[in-house]
């Protein structure tokens, strides 16, 4: 019986030493090894496990470079593995790895998963941050619950256990974006899995912050959106969009004003169009591409590049807008047209060249 244990972290070097000691005295009797799948961190997380590894086979780590997310890091690992069985455990100490052995016995007794759950008698969820973090959380618990095929007590949970043929069966269905894998997992399993929630109390971290900010909200609303599209439109593509609709705002916006400033017309347009598009590279540098952002003297140039795509997206529109126009469309649909069709150019450029997604 072998199982792999995979933890996503970013800047966790204090917890990787504790992390091993820890699941080495809760897993006696188990032949297991455990992943660390690193970000790149800045404090040197993937040296120490290394290091780690060095001295123990049962210790691997991936370093990914260029690329940021805890749900992608977690795909990774468990692809990486060759045991029969994986668990996924956050790096910072907050899951109970005490419980792990339960979960396996609940997998190896026939659940298709087992989780790691903070509501369920004898669970406890003490170790969030905040008042504020408990409400978010309990408002995303409901919503999970609702979509889930699956009657969970704790949807969001970042500590899961199954067999890994049916982690492998699910791969290609997964979104792999934002911090949700185990929604990700139920949301993209076309049966009712058989699940069995396991109750560990919620620590409080030790060491290292957490890395959950505002933008996670974001990220779960566009899983959520990824899932009931069933992925036929990339899920970029409608972040690429929305954020060019906040750039339509943002222009008009700043029309107005430098037009009750005294700017004349075509001045003021000028203006506008160059704030909303700088701020569209501000808005998918840190939320389109937050998993490839652009920093220093790279985002300068992505900016440039971002405008010189752009330029030319806003050209394409007017020559579109124009011929269809004038063979007799109407107004709206003409411009509507060369509109939709400067989307999907700018969308398509900038992925390639200012951000560079393989
Ligand atoms: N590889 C990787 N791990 C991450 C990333 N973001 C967070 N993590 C790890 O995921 C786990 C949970 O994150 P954490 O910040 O503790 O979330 P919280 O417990 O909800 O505050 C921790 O082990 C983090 O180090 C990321 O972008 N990449
Ligand atoms: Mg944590």
């Amino acid at each position: 019986m072998s199982l792999s244990i995979i933890v996503p972290c970013y800047n966790e070097r204090a917890n990787i030493a504790p992390m091993v000691a820890a699941l080495d005295a809760a897993l006696t009797g188990i032949d297991w090894e455990v992943v660390f799948v690193d970000d790149d961190s800045p404090d040197g997380t993937a040296q120490q496990a290394r290091a780690l590894a060095a001295q123990d086979r049962r210790v691997r780590c991936i370093r990914r470079v260029g690329r940021r997310g805890l749900s992608s890091a977690v795909i990774e690992g468990a692809l990486s593995s060759s045991a029969d069985y994986v668990a996924v455990i956050d790096g910072d100490m907050q899951h109970d790895e005490t419980r792990l052995p339960a979960m396996l016995k609940a997998v190896t007794d026939g659940a298709d998963l087992a989780i790691g759950s903070r509501h369920v008698a004898g669970g406890d969820n003490t170790g969030l941050a905040s008042p504020l973090r408990v409400k978010l959380s309990n408002a995303g618990i409901r919503l999970a619950q609702m979509l889930a095929k699956a009657p969970v007590h704790d949807p969001m949970s970042g500590f899961f256990l199954l067999r890994r043929a049916l982690f492998e069966q699910l791969a290609g269905r997964l979104t792999g974006q934002g911090f949700k894998i185990l929604l990700d997992l139920m949301l993209a399993s076309p049966r009712r899995l058989a699940i069995v929630e396991v109750p560990y109390k919620f620590r409080p971290r030790t060491a290292g912050e957490s890395k959950l900010d505002a933008l996670v909200l974001a990220q779960f609303a566009g899983l959520l959106i990824d899932k009931t599209l069933r992925g036929t439109i990339p899920l970029r593509f409608i972040t690429f969009s929305l954020v060019g609709g906040v750039g339509v705002l943002i222009n008009v916006l700043v029309l107005e004003l430098a037009r009750r400033f005294g700017m004349d017309f075509g001045q003021a347009q000028t203006l506008g169009t160059i704030v909303a598009m700088i701020a569209n590279f501000q808005l998918n540098n840190q939320l389109t591409y937050r998993a490839q952002r652009l920093k220093g003297a790279r985002a300068w140039r992505g900016l440039l590049v971002f405008l010189l795509v752009c330029g030319l997206g806003a050209i394409a529109n007017i020559g579109i807008a124009r011929a269809l126009y004038a063979e007799n469309h109407g107004g709206l649909l003409s411009g509507a047209a060369g509109a939709a069709i400067s989307v999907v150019w700018n969308y398509a450029v900038s992925a390639t060249l200012v951000w560079r997604v393989r």
